[in-house]
């Protein structure tokens, strides 16, 4: 009987703390990759829901030096040279901006702006977006992709002249 119980204890509990990390801290990450088949272009980027809005961490390598436009686009398919990935992430019917600057009323739910890759080819990029999540709400982004441009973003309409889609990875769910 006590095994039972004791049993039953760890099942709930197991259960419980899967229900509590998928609501309170869903985590993802994207496998970024070039989108040409000589690109060495590499990286991840984390995700991870927080009180404050959406953790957004980028380790990049093999990219050319300079800003690269950083977004997130609707779909979380590269295929096509990441064409399959569709427009920036844009559920408002916004303009195109600066998400971290503008808010989510003064630009698309995917701006994230810009990449910086050093000299030697790395790039990372920390922020945390309020008002975006994994998979709650309006501004999901879970299965979406993350696109790196070729070019800078100058936050020109209506996509900001980044040109092509250097590398691209969708944002999948990890879990914990
Ligand atoms: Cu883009
Ligand atoms: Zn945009």
């Amino acid at each position: 009987m006590l095994k039972k119980a004791f049993l039953a204890a760890m099942i709930s509990t197991t259960l419980f703390i899967s229900f509590a990390s998928q609501v309170f801290a869903e985590k993802a990450v994207a496998i970024v990759q070039g989108t040409t088949g000589q690109s060495l272009i590499v990286g991840k980027v984390y995700f991870e829901d927080t009180s404050g809005g959406l953790k957004v961490n980028a380790d990049l390598v093999s990219l050319p030096a300079g800003k690269h436009g950083f977004h997130i686009h609707e779909f979380g398919d590269c295929s096509d040279q990441a064409k399959a990935a569709g427009g920036h992430f844009n559920p408002d019917g916004a303009h195109h901006g600066f998400l971290p600057k503008d808010g989510l009323e003064n630009a698309h739910a995917g701006d994230l702006g810009n990449i910086e890759i050093a000299k030697d080819g790395t790039g990372k990029l920390e922020t945390t977006i309020p008002g975006l999540a994994l998979s709650t709400g309006k501004h999901n982004v879970a299965g979406r992709a993350v696109i790196v441009h070729e070019k800078e973003d100058d936050f020109g309409q209506p996509v900001g002249n980044a040109g092509s889609r250097i590398g691209c990875g969708s944002i999948q769910i990890t879990g914990k």
